[in-house]
């Protein structure tokens, strides 16, 4: 096996590029690969302030140290969501990368802040773990993002997350969401500009990506993803994706090229109806936002209000 650029010993196969790699041109492509999608997709410009949301699974750490090299400034913000030792786990995995590189890492913890957590909250809410999570996510990374007065959020979704995403959402035709499934969204209605760069490599890139670099992750999967109809949708793409390599990168971009358009007006009509939630003054599809209305199932109470304060959260939660 050698690698297609310097025919030198390959370390990777990329079959849906037909191509081997070398561990020096392998991590090239990798950044190439970023640098391509930021500027295809206008995700940033040089000198921006960066706050990249990193669980310290592979795909986040991944993004975070490109980045870095891209020579973007960059924090991190880890979420403490309260997984028993899967959250213990992956704090010590951000923490130390963090660490080790004298970055600058900002925590929310869930629990101590909030006064939930993800197994109990959506228990009491009796909403899936994986929904009370991710519009938890959403909710503070924006309000982070926002406090902090970063340019943009960066978030680690890699092709397979967002063709296995789009496959969900096309099997419903949920307007609304397709609407949503792009790479960059812009700052506007409360919301902060939000990007993926790692939209043009796979998982098996960006863990390929830490392996060569050293960057140790976590490899557990969250136990809460049990059931979750993502990983379903990931298994079939990836049979497809054995039979026919590229499958999964032309159904995304492919999407994005022809389709997405048509889903505009969804994104329109859904911003129009947005308020400003009362407790904490985020975005909201009434008078209380999603986080605030889960808080307040989760804990008995709600979250204490911030007179002023304006965070924002997920439309779509
Ligand atoms: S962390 Fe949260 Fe995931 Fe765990 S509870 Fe579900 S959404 S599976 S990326
Ligand atoms: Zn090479
Ligand atoms: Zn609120």
């Amino acid at each position: 096996m050698k690698c297609r650029v310097c025919r030198g010993p390959a370390v990777i196969d990329i079959r849906r590029h037909n191509a081997n790699f070398c561990e020096e041109h392998f991590l090239k492509l990798c950044h190439d690969q970023v640098t391509r999608a930021i500027a295809a997709f206008d995700m940033l410009s040089p000198g921006d302030r960066v706050l990249v949301a990193v669980s310290g699974g592979k795909d986040s750490l991944a993004l975070w140290d490109i980045l870095l090299d891209l020579g973007y400034e960059v924090d991190g913000l880890y979420l403490g969501l309260g997984i028993g030792e899967y959250t213990e786990a992956s704090g010590c995995h951000v923490r130390r990368f963090a660490r080790a590189r004298g970055l600058n890492l900002r925590e929310v913890d869930l629990r101590s802040e909030h006064g939930f957590d993800i197994p109990n909250g959506s228990r009491a809410a009796k909403r899936p773990p994986c929904s009370a999570c991710g519009l938890s996510k959403r909710h503070l990374f924006d309000r982070a993002t926002r406090d902090g007065g970063y340019d943009a959020l960066a978030t680690g979704h890699n092709l397979d997350d967002e063709a296995a995403v789009l496959f969900g959402n096309v099997l419903r035709w949920e307007g609304e969401y397709l609407a949503r499934q792009l790479p960059v969204l812009p700052a506007g209605n409360g919301f902060p500009r939000k990007v993926k760069p790692l939209v043009r490599l796979s998982e098996r890139e960006t863990a390929a990506y830490c392996v060569l670099r050293g960057i140790d992750y976590q490899v557990e999967e969250c136990p809460m993803a049990e059931g979750n109809r993502h990983l379903g949708y990931k298994a079939a793409l990836n049979a497809v994706e054995a039979q026919s390599p590229g499958t999964k990168h032309t159904f995304y971009f492919n999407f994005l090229d022809r389709a997405a358009g048509l889903f505009r007006d969804r994104m329109t009509e859904a911003e129009a109806g947005l308020d400003t939630c009362t407790r904490c003054g985020s975005p909201a599809a009434g008078e209380i936002c999603s986080f605030c209305r889960l808080a307040e199932r989760a804990t008995g109470a709600g979250p204490p209000v911030r007179p002023g304060s304006r965070s924002q959260d997920g439309v779509l939660a």
